[in-house]
Protein backbone atom coordinates (compact mmCIF):
# COMPACT_ATOMS: atom_id res chain seq x y z
CA UNK A 1 0.00 0.00 0.00
CA UNK A 2 2.73 2.66 -1.20
CA UNK A 3 -0.56 4.97 -1.88
CA UNK A 4 -1.39 6.50 1.67
CA UNK A 5 1.64 7.92 3.24
CA UNK A 6 0.77 8.53 6.71
CA UNK A 7 3.65 8.65 9.63
CA UNK A 8 3.48 5.60 12.33
CA UNK A 9 1.88 7.46 14.63
CA UNK A 10 -0.94 8.19 12.28
CA UNK A 11 -1.58 4.69 11.07
CA UNK A 12 -1.29 3.56 15.17
CA UNK A 13 -4.03 6.38 15.94
CA UNK A 14 -6.31 5.26 12.78
CA UNK A 15 -6.15 1.74 13.69
CA UNK A 16 -6.93 1.65 17.15
CA UNK A 17 -10.04 4.21 16.22
CA UNK A 18 -11.12 1.50 13.91
CA UNK A 19 -9.72 -2.10 13.90
CA UNK A 20 -10.37 -4.44 16.38
CA UNK A 21 -7.39 -7.15 16.22
CA UNK A 22 -7.84 -10.52 17.07
CA UNK A 23 -6.38 -12.20 20.26
CA UNK A 24 -5.92 -8.63 21.09
CA UNK A 25 -6.65 -6.37 24.88
CA UNK A 26 -8.38 -4.03 22.61
CA UNK A 27 -7.29 -1.19 25.53
CA UNK A 28 -4.21 -2.00 26.15
CA UNK A 29 -3.30 -2.12 22.55
CA UNK A 30 -4.87 1.55 21.94
CA UNK A 31 -2.70 2.71 24.63
CA UNK A 32 0.65 0.91 23.44
CA UNK A 33 -0.05 1.57 19.23
CA UNK A 34 0.46 -1.51 17.07
CA UNK A 35 3.80 -2.70 15.43
CA UNK A 36 2.99 -2.01 11.82
CA UNK A 37 4.52 -4.09 9.25
CA UNK A 38 5.15 -2.67 6.02
CA UNK A 39 6.98 -5.19 3.55
CA UNK A 40 9.32 -8.13 4.15
CA UNK A 41 11.95 -10.05 1.97
CA UNK A 42 13.48 -13.43 2.29
CA UNK A 43 13.07 -14.05 6.60
CA UNK A 44 13.20 -10.31 7.65
CA UNK A 45 10.25 -8.03 8.19
CA UNK A 46 10.24 -4.06 8.00
CA UNK A 47 8.21 -1.60 10.15
CA UNK A 48 6.74 1.00 9.18
CA UNK A 49 9.37 3.53 10.82
CA UNK A 50 12.11 1.28 8.62
CA UNK A 51 13.41 -1.40 11.04
CA UNK A 52 14.32 -4.35 10.60
CA UNK A 53 13.47 -7.59 12.06
CA UNK A 54 13.89 -11.30 11.90
CA UNK A 55 10.92 -13.24 11.64
CA UNK A 56 11.79 -16.69 13.07
CA UNK A 57 8.02 -17.14 13.41
CA UNK A 58 7.19 -17.37 9.79
CA UNK A 59 4.64 -14.99 10.24
CA UNK A 60 2.09 -16.94 11.95
CA UNK A 61 3.65 -20.44 11.71
CA UNK A 62 2.84 -20.52 7.58
CA UNK A 63 5.38 -17.93 5.32
CA UNK A 64 7.72 -21.46 5.32
CA UNK A 65 9.02 -20.30 1.62
CA UNK A 66 10.07 -16.75 3.13
CA UNK A 67 8.55 -13.03 1.87
CA UNK A 68 9.12 -11.51 -1.37
CA UNK A 69 8.83 -14.74 -4.38
CA UNK A 70 7.51 -12.87 -7.09
CA UNK A 71 6.38 -16.02 -9.41
CA UNK A 72 3.53 -16.18 -6.51
CA UNK A 73 2.54 -12.74 -7.88
CA UNK A 74 3.01 -13.57 -10.96
CA UNK A 75 0.59 -16.85 -10.90
CA UNK A 76 -2.42 -14.78 -8.91
CA UNK A 77 -1.77 -12.22 -11.23
CA UNK A 78 -1.95 -14.53 -14.23
CA UNK A 79 -4.90 -16.32 -12.71
CA UNK A 80 -7.11 -13.39 -11.95
CA UNK A 81 -6.87 -12.76 -15.35
CA UNK A 82 -8.35 -15.74 -16.87
CA UNK A 83 -10.52 -16.77 -13.92
CA UNK A 84 -10.66 -14.76 -10.70
CA UNK A 85 -13.19 -16.61 -9.25
CA UNK A 86 -15.79 -19.65 -9.93
CA UNK A 87 -17.00 -21.94 -7.14
CA UNK A 88 -17.20 -25.72 -6.95
CA UNK A 89 -20.77 -25.90 -6.23
CA UNK A 90 -23.63 -27.66 -8.31
CA UNK A 91 -21.43 -30.03 -10.64
CA UNK A 92 -18.97 -27.48 -11.96
CA UNK A 93 -15.43 -26.87 -10.52
CA UNK A 94 -11.95 -24.64 -11.76
CA UNK A 95 -9.03 -26.25 -13.21
CA UNK A 96 -6.60 -25.56 -10.50
CA UNK A 97 -8.75 -26.60 -7.49
CA UNK A 98 -8.82 -29.75 -9.49
CA UNK A 99 -5.18 -30.25 -10.55
CA UNK A 100 -4.10 -29.05 -6.61
CA UNK A 101 -6.14 -31.69 -5.44
CA UNK A 102 -4.18 -34.32 -7.40
CA UNK A 103 -1.16 -32.94 -6.37
CA UNK A 104 -1.96 -33.13 -2.55
CA UNK A 105 -2.85 -36.85 -3.58
CA UNK A 106 0.80 -37.33 -4.28
CA UNK A 107 2.74 -35.92 -1.59
CA UNK A 108 0.19 -36.36 1.42
CA UNK A 109 0.21 -39.87 3.39
CA UNK A 110 -0.87 -43.12 1.81
CA UNK A 111 -4.58 -43.37 1.09
CA UNK A 112 -5.32 -39.88 1.54
CA UNK A 113 -6.56 -39.47 -1.92
CA UNK A 114 -9.48 -36.59 -1.88
CA UNK A 115 -9.62 -32.73 -1.00
CA UNK A 116 -12.20 -30.76 0.53
CA UNK A 117 -11.28 -27.17 0.03
CA UNK A 118 -11.94 -24.45 1.92
CA UNK A 119 -10.44 -20.81 3.19
CA UNK A 120 -8.80 -21.13 6.92
CA UNK A 121 -7.70 -24.04 9.43
CA UNK A 122 -11.22 -23.27 11.57
CA UNK A 123 -13.23 -24.13 8.34
CA UNK A 124 -10.96 -27.15 7.89
CA UNK A 125 -11.55 -28.50 10.86
CA UNK A 126 -15.52 -27.37 10.79
CA UNK A 127 -15.63 -29.48 7.62
CA UNK A 128 -14.00 -32.65 9.50
CA UNK A 129 -16.76 -32.45 12.05
CA UNK A 130 -19.13 -32.20 9.90
CA UNK A 131 -17.60 -35.03 7.53
CA UNK A 132 -17.21 -37.47 10.33
CA UNK A 133 -20.76 -37.21 12.02
CA UNK A 134 -22.29 -37.57 8.68
CA UNK A 135 -20.12 -40.40 8.53
CA UNK A 136 -20.69 -42.15 11.19
CA UNK A 137 -24.14 -41.38 10.49
CA UNK A 138 -23.93 -43.36 7.40
CA UNK A 139 -22.34 -46.42 8.71
CA UNK A 140 -25.41 -46.99 11.22
CA UNK A 141 -23.81 -45.82 14.75
CA UNK A 142 -25.55 -42.31 14.93
CA UNK A 143 -24.62 -42.09 18.69
CA UNK A 144 -20.63 -41.75 17.97
CA UNK A 145 -20.24 -37.75 18.02
CA UNK A 146 -18.09 -37.04 20.87
CA UNK A 147 -14.46 -35.86 19.44
CA UNK A 148 -11.54 -36.27 22.10
CA UNK A 149 -8.99 -33.77 21.76
CA UNK A 150 -5.93 -32.65 23.90
CA UNK A 151 -5.19 -29.58 26.28
CA UNK A 152 -3.82 -26.93 24.85
CA UNK A 153 -4.44 -28.05 21.50
CA UNK A 154 -5.22 -25.30 18.96
CA UNK A 155 -7.92 -26.35 16.17
CA UNK A 156 -9.31 -22.83 15.27
CA UNK A 157 -11.36 -19.92 16.36
CA UNK A 158 -14.64 -20.40 15.24
CA UNK A 159 -17.50 -22.41 17.96
CA UNK A 160 -16.24 -26.04 16.23
CA UNK A 161 -12.70 -24.97 16.39
CA UNK A 162 -12.67 -23.73 19.95
CA UNK A 163 -14.20 -26.63 21.05
CA UNK A 164 -12.24 -29.07 19.43
CA UNK A 165 -8.99 -26.79 20.92
CA UNK A 166 -8.31 -27.65 24.59
CA UNK A 167 -7.74 -23.43 25.42
CA UNK A 168 -9.48 -23.06 29.05
CA UNK A 169 -9.03 -18.98 28.24
CA UNK A 170 -11.08 -19.80 25.33
CA UNK A 171 -13.95 -21.91 26.21
CA UNK A 172 -14.44 -19.76 29.31
CA UNK A 173 -15.38 -16.99 26.68
CA UNK A 174 -18.73 -19.18 25.21
CA UNK A 175 -16.57 -21.10 23.18
CA UNK A 176 -17.20 -24.66 24.63
CA UNK A 177 -20.16 -26.57 22.48
CA UNK A 178 -21.68 -30.00 24.33
CA UNK A 179 -19.82 -33.19 22.49
CA UNK A 180 -16.05 -32.49 22.97
CA UNK A 181 -13.55 -33.77 25.60
CA UNK A 182 -10.39 -33.27 26.67
CA UNK A 183 -7.62 -35.03 27.53
CA UNK A 184 -3.80 -34.73 29.31
CA UNK A 185 -1.24 -33.64 26.44
CA UNK A 186 2.27 -35.38 26.12
CA UNK A 187 3.94 -32.28 27.72
CA UNK A 188 6.78 -34.36 29.66
CA UNK A 189 8.37 -30.99 30.61
CA UNK A 190 5.41 -29.80 32.32
CA UNK A 191 3.27 -33.41 33.98
CA UNK A 192 6.04 -35.53 32.88
CA UNK A 193 7.01 -35.82 36.77
CA UNK A 194 9.74 -38.78 37.82
CA UNK A 195 8.91 -41.01 34.94
CA UNK A 196 11.03 -40.96 31.56
CA UNK A 197 10.63 -39.64 28.24
CA UNK A 198 9.09 -42.63 27.04
CA UNK A 199 7.39 -43.82 29.62
CA UNK A 200 5.18 -40.76 30.11
CA UNK A 201 4.54 -41.01 26.53
CA UNK A 202 2.31 -43.99 27.04
CA UNK A 203 1.23 -42.85 29.87
CA UNK A 204 -0.24 -39.80 28.26
CA UNK A 205 -1.63 -41.48 25.49
CA UNK A 206 -3.30 -44.25 27.74
CA UNK A 207 -5.41 -41.12 28.63
CA UNK A 208 -7.51 -41.56 25.57
CA UNK A 209 -7.97 -45.54 26.25
CA UNK A 210 -9.27 -44.37 29.83
CA UNK A 211 -11.34 -41.10 28.12
CA UNK A 212 -13.01 -43.67 25.46
CA UNK A 213 -13.73 -46.25 28.52
CA UNK A 214 -15.48 -43.60 30.76
CA UNK A 215 -17.32 -42.02 27.53
CA UNK A 216 -18.23 -45.37 26.03
CA UNK A 217 -16.60 -45.77 22.63
CA UNK A 218 -20.28 -46.62 21.20
CA UNK A 219 -20.68 -42.69 21.95
CA UNK A 220 -17.03 -41.27 20.89
CA UNK A 221 -16.52 -40.09 16.92
CA UNK A 222 -12.59 -39.27 16.53
CA UNK A 223 -9.24 -38.61 17.96
CA UNK A 224 -7.99 -35.21 16.95
CA UNK A 225 -4.06 -34.34 17.37
CA UNK A 226 -1.63 -31.77 15.96
CA UNK A 227 1.60 -34.15 15.48
CA UNK A 228 3.53 -31.25 17.33
CA UNK A 229 0.61 -29.13 19.32
CA UNK A 230 2.49 -25.51 18.20
CA UNK A 231 0.01 -22.56 19.68
CA UNK A 232 -0.26 -24.91 22.63
CA UNK A 233 3.59 -24.06 23.36
CA UNK A 234 5.34 -26.59 20.73
CA UNK A 235 4.50 -29.95 23.15
CA UNK A 236 6.76 -32.40 21.24
CA UNK A 237 5.46 -36.41 22.10
CA UNK A 238 8.18 -38.96 23.18
CA UNK A 239 7.94 -41.51 20.39
CA UNK A 240 5.76 -43.69 22.18
CA UNK A 241 3.18 -41.60 22.48
CA UNK A 242 1.74 -41.50 18.25
CA UNK A 243 2.05 -45.47 18.09
CA UNK A 244 -0.10 -46.12 21.56
CA UNK A 245 -2.87 -43.97 20.17
CA UNK A 246 -3.70 -45.55 16.88
CA UNK A 247 -3.70 -49.22 18.74
CA UNK A 248 -6.09 -47.24 20.91
CA UNK A 249 -8.07 -45.62 18.20
CA UNK A 250 -7.89 -49.06 16.42
CA UNK A 251 -9.27 -51.17 19.25
CA UNK A 252 -12.46 -48.65 20.18
CA UNK A 253 -12.96 -48.34 16.43
CA UNK A 254 -12.00 -44.52 16.42
CA UNK A 255 -11.49 -42.27 13.47
CA UNK A 256 -8.23 -40.42 13.95
CA UNK A 257 -7.62 -37.18 12.35
CA UNK A 258 -4.24 -35.39 12.27
CA UNK A 259 -4.55 -31.52 12.25
CA UNK A 260 -1.65 -30.77 9.70
CA UNK A 261 -2.27 -26.90 9.84
CA UNK A 262 1.74 -26.26 11.12
CA UNK A 263 2.94 -29.18 10.96
CA UNK A 264 2.44 -29.73 7.11
CA UNK A 265 4.22 -28.39 3.77
CA UNK A 266 7.96 -29.47 5.79
CA UNK A 267 7.75 -28.30 9.25
CA UNK A 268 9.10 -30.78 10.77
CA UNK A 269 11.71 -32.08 8.13
CA UNK A 270 8.91 -34.46 6.18
CA UNK A 271 6.10 -33.10 3.85
CA UNK A 272 4.09 -34.03 6.88
CA UNK A 273 3.85 -34.38 10.53
CA UNK A 274 2.32 -37.63 10.60
CA UNK A 275 5.23 -39.19 8.17
CA UNK A 276 7.55 -37.72 10.93
CA UNK A 277 5.80 -39.68 13.15
CA UNK A 278 4.48 -42.33 11.03
CA UNK A 279 1.24 -41.91 11.47
CA UNK A 280 -1.57 -43.38 9.25
CA UNK A 281 -4.70 -40.83 9.66
CA UNK A 282 -8.18 -41.28 8.46
CA UNK A 283 -8.50 -37.22 7.73
CA UNK A 284 -5.50 -34.97 8.07
CA UNK A 285 -6.71 -30.58 8.53
CA UNK A 286 -4.36 -28.47 6.20
CA UNK A 287 -3.68 -24.76 6.33
CA UNK A 288 -0.82 -22.42 6.35
CA UNK A 289 2.15 -24.06 4.84
CA UNK A 290 -0.33 -25.05 1.63
CA UNK A 291 -0.11 -21.08 0.10
CA UNK A 292 2.63 -20.20 2.40
CA UNK A 293 0.25 -17.63 3.72
CA UNK A 294 0.60 -15.72 0.31
CA UNK A 295 -3.45 -16.15 0.15
CA UNK A 296 -5.91 -17.76 2.61
CA UNK A 297 -6.21 -21.84 1.64
CA UNK A 298 -7.02 -24.26 3.85
CA UNK A 299 -8.48 -28.50 2.62
CA UNK A 300 -9.01 -31.90 4.45
CA UNK A 301 -7.37 -34.78 2.86
CA UNK A 302 -9.65 -37.77 3.46
CA UNK A 303 -8.70 -41.20 3.35
CA UNK A 304 -10.65 -44.26 1.64
CA UNK A 305 -12.29 -45.36 4.82
CA UNK A 306 -14.48 -42.47 5.16
CA UNK A 307 -14.31 -41.13 1.36
CA UNK A 308 -15.63 -44.87 0.10
CA UNK A 309 -19.06 -44.00 2.46
CA UNK A 310 -18.96 -40.79 1.88
CA UNK A 311 -18.77 -41.43 -1.89
CA UNK A 312 -20.96 -44.25 -2.39
CA UNK A 313 -23.56 -44.21 0.06
CA UNK A 314 -23.81 -40.64 1.71
CA UNK A 315 -26.05 -38.96 -1.35
CA UNK A 316 -25.85 -35.25 -1.44
CA UNK A 317 -22.96 -33.66 1.48
CA UNK A 318 -25.10 -30.47 2.30
CA UNK A 319 -21.83 -28.63 3.11
CA UNK A 320 -19.13 -26.32 1.21
CA UNK A 321 -17.95 -22.61 1.51
CA UNK A 322 -18.22 -19.77 -1.18
CA UNK A 323 -14.62 -20.10 -1.67
CA UNK A 324 -13.95 -23.58 -1.91
CA UNK A 325 -10.92 -24.56 -3.80
CA UNK A 326 -11.15 -20.83 -4.96
CA UNK A 327 -8.76 -20.92 -8.38
CA UNK A 328 -6.73 -17.74 -7.32
CA UNK A 329 -5.76 -19.49 -4.05
CA UNK A 330 -5.17 -23.14 -5.66
CA UNK A 331 -3.09 -21.59 -8.35
CA UNK A 332 -0.63 -20.07 -5.62
CA UNK A 333 -0.55 -23.29 -3.65
CA UNK A 334 0.52 -25.41 -6.76
CA UNK A 335 3.45 -22.62 -7.13
CA UNK A 336 4.12 -22.82 -3.61
CA UNK A 337 4.51 -26.41 -3.76
CA UNK A 338 6.90 -26.18 -6.43
CA UNK A 339 8.88 -23.60 -5.26
CA UNK A 340 8.94 -26.45 -2.12
CA UNK A 341 10.03 -29.28 -4.37
CA UNK A 342 12.25 -27.40 -6.83
CA UNK A 343 14.02 -25.97 -4.00
CA UNK A 344 13.77 -28.62 -1.83
CA UNK A 345 13.36 -26.95 0.85
CA UNK A 346 12.44 -30.14 3.14
CA UNK A 347 15.97 -31.32 3.12
CA UNK A 348 17.76 -27.94 3.43
CA UNK A 349 15.56 -27.32 6.57
CA UNK A 350 16.24 -30.15 7.95
CA UNK A 351 20.22 -29.85 7.34
CA UNK A 352 20.05 -25.95 9.08
CA UNK A 353 17.92 -27.29 11.66
CA UNK A 354 21.13 -29.36 12.65
CA UNK A 355 23.14 -26.19 13.22
CA UNK A 356 20.22 -24.48 14.83
CA UNK A 357 20.14 -27.74 17.26
CA UNK A 358 24.03 -27.30 17.44
CA UNK A 359 23.74 -23.56 18.91
CA UNK A 360 20.52 -23.59 20.48
CA UNK A 361 23.38 -26.12 23.04
CA UNK A 362 24.34 -21.97 24.02
CA UNK A 363 20.95 -21.57 24.81
CA UNK A 364 20.31 -24.51 27.28
CA UNK A 365 22.93 -23.82 29.26
CA UNK A 366 21.12 -20.38 30.01
CA UNK A 367 20.60 -19.80 33.94
CA UNK A 368 16.79 -19.26 32.50
CA UNK A 369 16.40 -21.92 30.39
CA UNK A 370 14.74 -25.34 31.57
CA UNK A 371 14.44 -27.35 28.44
CA UNK A 372 15.03 -26.55 24.48
CA UNK A 373 13.20 -29.02 22.20
CA UNK A 374 12.95 -28.93 18.89
CA UNK A 375 12.02 -31.36 15.77
CA UNK A 376 13.42 -30.23 12.63
CA UNK A 377 12.14 -26.26 11.99
CA UNK A 378 9.60 -26.18 14.82
CA UNK A 379 10.50 -25.75 18.65
CA UNK A 380 10.77 -23.95 22.20
CA UNK A 381 12.75 -22.64 24.60
CA UNK A 382 11.56 -22.95 27.78
CA UNK A 383 11.69 -20.76 30.43
CA UNK A 384 11.86 -21.63 34.20
CA UNK A 385 12.37 -20.54 37.54
CA UNK A 386 14.74 -23.35 38.48
CA UNK A 387 15.96 -25.64 36.08
CA UNK A 388 17.34 -28.25 38.43
CA UNK A 389 13.98 -29.50 39.88
CA UNK A 390 12.14 -28.47 36.68
CA UNK A 391 10.06 -25.88 38.16
CA UNK A 392 8.16 -23.31 36.43
CA UNK A 393 7.32 -19.63 37.18
CA UNK A 394 4.02 -19.72 38.94
CA UNK A 395 2.78 -16.37 37.25
CA UNK A 396 2.72 -17.81 34.16
CA UNK A 397 3.06 -15.73 31.11
CA UNK A 398 4.98 -12.69 32.35
CA UNK A 399 8.74 -13.69 31.90
CA UNK A 400 7.80 -15.11 28.77
CA UNK A 401 6.18 -11.45 27.70
CA UNK A 402 9.12 -9.48 28.72
CA UNK A 403 11.55 -11.99 27.05
CA UNK A 404 9.54 -11.42 23.80
CA UNK A 405 9.72 -7.80 24.32
CA UNK A 406 12.98 -8.21 24.36
CA UNK A 407 13.42 -9.50 21.36
CA UNK A 408 10.91 -7.47 19.20
CA UNK A 409 13.35 -4.60 20.58
CA UNK A 410 16.66 -6.60 19.55
CA UNK A 411 14.95 -7.14 16.06
CA UNK A 412 13.77 -10.12 16.65
CA UNK A 413 10.51 -12.01 16.18
CA UNK A 414 9.71 -14.86 18.72
CA UNK A 415 6.04 -15.92 20.10
CA UNK A 416 5.74 -16.49 23.79
CA UNK A 417 3.55 -19.63 24.82
CA UNK A 418 3.22 -19.09 28.17
CA UNK A 419 6.91 -18.81 29.34
CA UNK A 420 7.82 -20.58 26.15
CA UNK A 421 9.75 -18.99 23.42
CA UNK A 422 8.95 -20.11 20.28
CA UNK A 423 10.79 -20.43 16.85
CA UNK A 424 9.31 -21.62 13.61
CA UNK A 425 11.45 -19.78 11.06
CA UNK A 426 10.60 -20.12 7.23
CA UNK A 427 12.36 -23.03 5.70
CA UNK A 428 14.49 -21.13 3.14
CA UNK A 429 16.79 -20.06 6.58
CA UNK A 430 20.36 -19.73 6.52
CA UNK A 431 23.06 -20.66 8.89
CA UNK A 432 23.93 -16.82 8.87
CA UNK A 433 20.12 -16.37 9.95
CA UNK A 434 20.46 -19.42 12.43
CA UNK A 435 23.61 -17.20 14.22
CA UNK A 436 21.02 -13.73 14.30
CA UNK A 437 18.60 -15.78 15.85
CA UNK A 438 20.76 -17.53 18.16
CA UNK A 439 22.79 -14.27 19.08
CA UNK A 440 19.56 -12.02 19.46
CA UNK A 441 17.79 -14.61 21.56
CA UNK A 442 20.96 -15.16 23.72
CA UNK A 443 21.02 -10.96 24.32
CA UNK A 444 17.24 -11.05 24.85
CA UNK A 445 17.52 -13.56 27.34
CA UNK A 446 20.37 -11.60 29.49
CA UNK A 447 18.13 -8.65 29.81
CA UNK A 448 15.26 -10.90 30.82
CA UNK A 449 17.55 -11.97 33.55
CA UNK A 450 18.27 -9.36 34.75
CA UNK A 451 15.03 -7.41 34.16
CA UNK A 452 13.53 -10.17 36.73
CA UNK A 453 16.41 -10.56 38.86
CA UNK A 454 15.90 -6.83 39.72
CA UNK A 455 12.28 -6.71 40.24
N1 LIG B 1 -5.20 -25.92 13.51
C1 LIG B 1 -3.98 -25.60 13.95
C2 LIG B 1 -3.04 -26.69 14.37
C3 LIG B 1 -3.58 -24.26 14.00
O1 LIG B 1 -2.36 -23.95 14.47
C4 LIG B 1 -5.76 -23.66 13.14
C5 LIG B 1 -6.08 -24.99 13.10
C6 LIG B 1 -6.77 -22.65 12.69
O2 LIG B 1 -6.39 -22.04 11.53
P1 LIG B 1 -7.00 -20.60 11.14
O3 LIG B 1 -6.53 -20.45 9.71
O4 LIG B 1 -8.46 -20.68 11.20
O5 LIG B 1 -6.42 -19.60 12.08
C7 LIG B 1 -4.49 -23.26 13.58
C8 LIG B 1 -4.13 -21.81 13.62
C9 LIG B 1 -0.89 -18.61 17.74
C10 LIG B 1 -1.88 -18.83 16.65
O6 LIG B 1 -1.13 -17.71 18.53
C11 LIG B 1 -1.94 -20.04 15.99
C12 LIG B 1 -2.91 -20.23 15.00
C13 LIG B 1 -3.78 -19.19 14.67
C14 LIG B 1 -3.69 -17.98 15.33
C15 LIG B 1 -2.75 -17.79 16.33
O7 LIG B 1 0.10 -19.30 17.82
N2 LIG B 1 -3.01 -21.46 14.42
Amino acid sequence: MAILNRTTKQWQEIDSAHQLHPFTDFKSLAEEGSIIISKANGVHLTNSDGKQLLDAMSGLWCVNIGYGRKSMAEVAYEQMQELPYYNSFFKTTTVPSIELARQLAEITPKDLNYAFFSSSGSEANDTVVRMVKRYWDLKNQPSKKTFISREYAYHGSTMIGVSLGGMTGMHDQGGLLPGFSHIMPPYWYKYGENMNQEEFGLYAANKLEERIIELGAENVAAFIGEPIQGAGGVIIPPDSYWPRIQEICKKYDILLVVDEVICGFGRTGNWFGSDTYNIKPDIITMAKGISSGYIPLSGIMVGSRVSDVMINEGGEFYHGYTYSGHPVACAVAIENLKIIKEENLIENSSKISVYLENRMQEVSEHPLVGEVRMKSLIGAVELVEDKNTRKMFEDTGTVGSICRDYCIQNGLVMRAVRDGMIFCPPLIFTKDNVDELVDKLKKSLDQTHSHISKS
